[in-house]
């Protein structure tokens, strides 16, 4: 086995030495670089990459630390990239913000990496692609990249991320005049942080009319209102970032047109004959959740008067099968519970809303609920999949 080969096995075993002389590699563009990058790229594209951008102390570490913190309640792996392109005039930012990430360096769910711009313009951008490369084969599910909002660099980072966030705060006017020159183009969601101080609200309105005076397009930019220091808000932003994630046309070369997960899954709802057979019907979905629903008809209804614990377990199943294909994985084998606390009759409406709870690189678990129309719970359902075995092809990544 060659020595980049035996490296890569190391690498997406999860050894962190390996990680880390991989993005050391990368950044000073070793010989052996290229040659790595090129075998670790068919491992990667489960990473959600998110790059983070805004005027000097806005708090785009602060808040960057929050997010890591909600990412990680919601089980996601995170590997983060500070990148500093002016480091010779602010040496001291990028070691500011490990310092304000520093309560994650026990996690080892969570991979922190400062890159300086040794090389300017390109360079930087090409070792922040290198490093997302790296870190999404490493196993990471969120990829941050947080950069200093200084021309070009902002532009780059749109570049490589697959969702912009751009912050700003009050007390920033200048700034979000500014915005005004190219940055509002490049933002997927818009944050209006330090939300704990006066003026949040007036700069999100300013910030609102300014998108309104943009081209209506396929994604409308939220403004998310946000604390770095209180948590306000941060699970708002993961929510519009997941959001954003969904809404993402996969690039799929084996794609000849352009499906959204929701797209994807309405698809292959519609071509599973047991599915249709009970008359179950997709509402909406995305990575990592979905809802369905069915009118419950007498062919539902069991001997003793009540819907069939089959019918309900199906509709549960569906919800749960779909969510758990929204990432493109193969479940190689399901563990589920289930309990119907109420009886339902005929013509009831059953909604039936898959969420992933945990996701790990081998099992992900989720938990599905099924309602009545008057929001009564029907019954609860928990499942687990392994999601080992190989994506689907022309699935979403
Ligand atoms: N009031 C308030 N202050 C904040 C908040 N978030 C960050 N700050 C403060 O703002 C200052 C800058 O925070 P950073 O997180 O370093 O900002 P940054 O945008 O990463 O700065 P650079 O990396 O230098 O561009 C610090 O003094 C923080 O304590 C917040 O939500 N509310
Ligand atoms: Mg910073």
């Amino acid at each position: 086995m060659t020595d980049v080969a035996a490296a890569v096995d190391r690498l997406i075993g999860g050894d962190k030495a390996t990680l880390a002389r991989a993005l050391t590699a990368v950044e000073n563009a070793y010989p052996h670089a290229a040659e790595l990058l090129e075998a670790l790229r068919p491992h990667t594209g489960c990473a959600r990459v998110v790059g983070v951008t805004g005027p000097p102390g806005v708090g785009k570490s602060t808040l960057c630390n929050a997010l890591i913190r909600e990412w990680r309640t919601r089980g996601h792996r995170v590997g983060v990239i500070a990148v500093d392109p002016s480091s010779p005039l602010s040496g001291g930012a990028v070691l500011g913000d490990r310092v304000r990430m520093h309560e994650h360096d026990q996690d080892d769910f969570v991979f922190i990496r400062s890159l300086a711009a040794r090389t300017n313009g390109g360079g930087l951008a090409a070792s922040t692609a290198g490093a997302i490369v790296v870190l999404d084969a490493a196993g990471m599910d969120c990829v941050l990249i947080e950069t200093v909002g200084s021309g070009q660099s902002q532009v780059d980072i749109a570049g490589v991320a697959k969702t912009t966030v751009v912050v700003s705060a009050p007390g920033f006017g200048d700034e979000v005049q500014a915005l005004k020159a190219g940055i509002l183009e490049i933002a997927d969601v818009l944050v209006v942080n330090k939300a704990d101080l006066p003026h949040a609200e007036q700069t999100a309105r300013q910030l609102r009319i300014m998108l309104g005076l943009r081209d209506a397009q396929r994604w409308q930019p939220p403004v998310v209102m946000t604390s770095g220091h209180t948590g306000q808000g941060v699970d708002q932003l993961a929510e519009a970032l997941q959001e954003h994630h969904d809404s993402i046309v996969t690039d799929t070369p084996a794609a000849t047109q352009t499906h959204t997960v929701a797209d994807l899954l309405r698809k292959l709802a519609s071509e599973d004959p047991y599915v249709r057979h009970l008359g179950i019907e997709f509402i909406t979905g995305g990575s990592g959740h979905a809802s369905v629903r069915m009118r419950v008809q007498p062919s539902h209804i069991s001997f003793n008067g009540t819907c069939h614990g089959g019918a309900l377990f199906s509709l549960a199943d569906a919800a749960f099968g779909l969510a758990s294909n929204s990432h493109g994985v193969v479940a190689a084998g399901i563990d589920a519970h289930i309990t119907y606390p109420r009886a339902v009759k005929v013509g009831d409406v059953l909604t039936a809303g898959a969420v992933e709870e945990t996701r790990s690189r081998r099992f992900a678990t989720y938990r599905v609920i099924v309602t009545r129309s008057d929001g009564a719970t029907v019954a609860t359902f928990t499942g687990t999949v392994a999601t080992v075995g190989g994506a689907r092809p022309g699935a979403p990544q």
